[in-house]
């Protein structure tokens, strides 16, 4: 069942509420959808890239171009997700780019071969257990929006910081909700390691980690940091294959590893970085990028592997949209199931996609 054509859909979605980090504000995904096109299957792939390259260097408009000029023309009308990834190999870098045609080619083959990705990647679990990342906010706000969502069933809460505003929000989380819940920071880069003596208050919070205190490229200030803290360290942006996940855990740069498929140029890699981790006994999670139902769908997939033993940034469609593209997914007793259906086990809803969608544009395959 050869692959006719690839479609590349443009579209966005408002986020139900803006989403602050230390590298700034998000009040709407800017999405780009791979579509892969046979005679009697199709497959689809969602690219986890920004709007604007503040989290790491890539952006949906430049994956666009990456996409358009360098990957897609390495795509045939026999290409699977391997053989793509063999083809793409000389190809530096641009892992969400990457990533996008990789999940679209996992989907349409995998429906050939009438197998989900959850079982094709070894997942054992059938639901998720589910975390919510919390933006950044006034403490008031903060306080109100961790209730919501503990109220709603989430078991574990991932609070954003940055300098000027993170030991305070912990200890009003803590103070507010006790010390059993489940509690996270992430300070997307945003410290140095004069920050230090700084950090270590929050020590006494009892949080599951601290996600990616400094510079992505800082390996060696991650590895001192971790010295200097009894919390453990996690690592997020740093982390794009599971060559860096070995230098940064020989190092001791990081006891824990996120693991968002997209960010490390797709599942196969997430797939490695996970064994490792598994070889190796360090907890993995899976991260999120406030993906829609697509890419929500896959990750859910991965995340039911055996060695994610901490909870997911996967939360509900609805702490994300008014209306996502696909199914909305739930929350039930704080998880999220697994899709079960072949490939990603999902498509899009074909009225929403047609609402949000900007441009799309069609490229025959041969
Ligand atoms: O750093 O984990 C991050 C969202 C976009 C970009 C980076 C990050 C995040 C999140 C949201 O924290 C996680 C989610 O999808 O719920
Ligand atoms: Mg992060």
């Amino acid at each position: 069942m050869p692959i006719e054509k690839i479609e590349l859909i443009r579209a966005g979605l408002e986020l139900v509420t803006p989403f602050r980090t230390s590298y700034g504000v998000e009040t709407e995904r800017s999405l780009l959808y791979v579509h892969v096109v046979g005679t009697n299957e199709e497959g689809w792939g969602e690219c986890v890239a920004t709007t604007h390259p503040l989290y790491t260097s890539e952006y949906v408009d430049g994956c666009e171009e990456v996409i358009r000029q360098q990957l897609l023309p390495l795509v045939t009308s026999t290409t699977t997700a391997e053989s793509f990834l063999a083809s793409a190999q000389g190809i530096e870098g641009n892992f969400m780019a990457k990533a996008a045609i990789e999940m679209a080619l996992l989907d349409y083959w995998l429906r050939i071969e009438k197998l989900s990705l959850a079982t094709f990647l070894g997942a054992r679990q059938t639901r998720v257990v589910s975390g919510v990342s919390v933006g950044i906010l006034p403490i008031e706000g903060l306080l109100s929006a961790v209730a919501g969502f503990i109220q709603e069933g989430y078991t574990r809460v991932k609070l954003k910081i940055e300098p000027g505003y993170d030991i305070e929000p912990v200890r009003a989380v803590r103070q507010a909700f006790g010390k059993d819940l489940l509690l996270q920071v992430d300070a997307n880069s945003a410290y140095s390691l004069h920050d230090a003596p700084h950090l270590s208050q929050l020590d006494q919070y009892g949080l599951l980690l601290i996600e990616q205190p400094l510079d992505e490229n800082d390996l060696v200030g991650h590895a001192d940091l971790a010295q200097r803290l009894q919390t453990p360290l996690c690592l997020d942006e740093s982390i794009t294959s599971a060559a860096s996940t070995r230098r940064a855990l020989d190092m001791g740069a990081c006891s824990i590893i996120n693991i968002k498929p997209g960010r490390v140029g797709g599942f196969l890699e997430a797939k490695k970085i996970h064994d490792e981790c598994v070889a190796r006994e360090v907890p993995v999670w899976c991260g999120g990028m406030f993906e829609t139902g697509l890419g929500r769908a896959a990750t859910l997939a991965l995340a039911a592997l055996p060695g994610f033993t901490l909870p997911a940034d996967l939360s509900a469609s609805k702490r994300y949209f008014h209306q996502d593209i696909t199914t909305p997914f739930e929350l039930v007793d704080g998880c999220i199931d697994v899709p079960t259906g072949v490939g990603i086990g999902v498509r899009p809803l074909q009225e929403v996609l047609d609402a949000i969608t900007i441009r799309r544009d069609e490229f025959v395959v041969s």
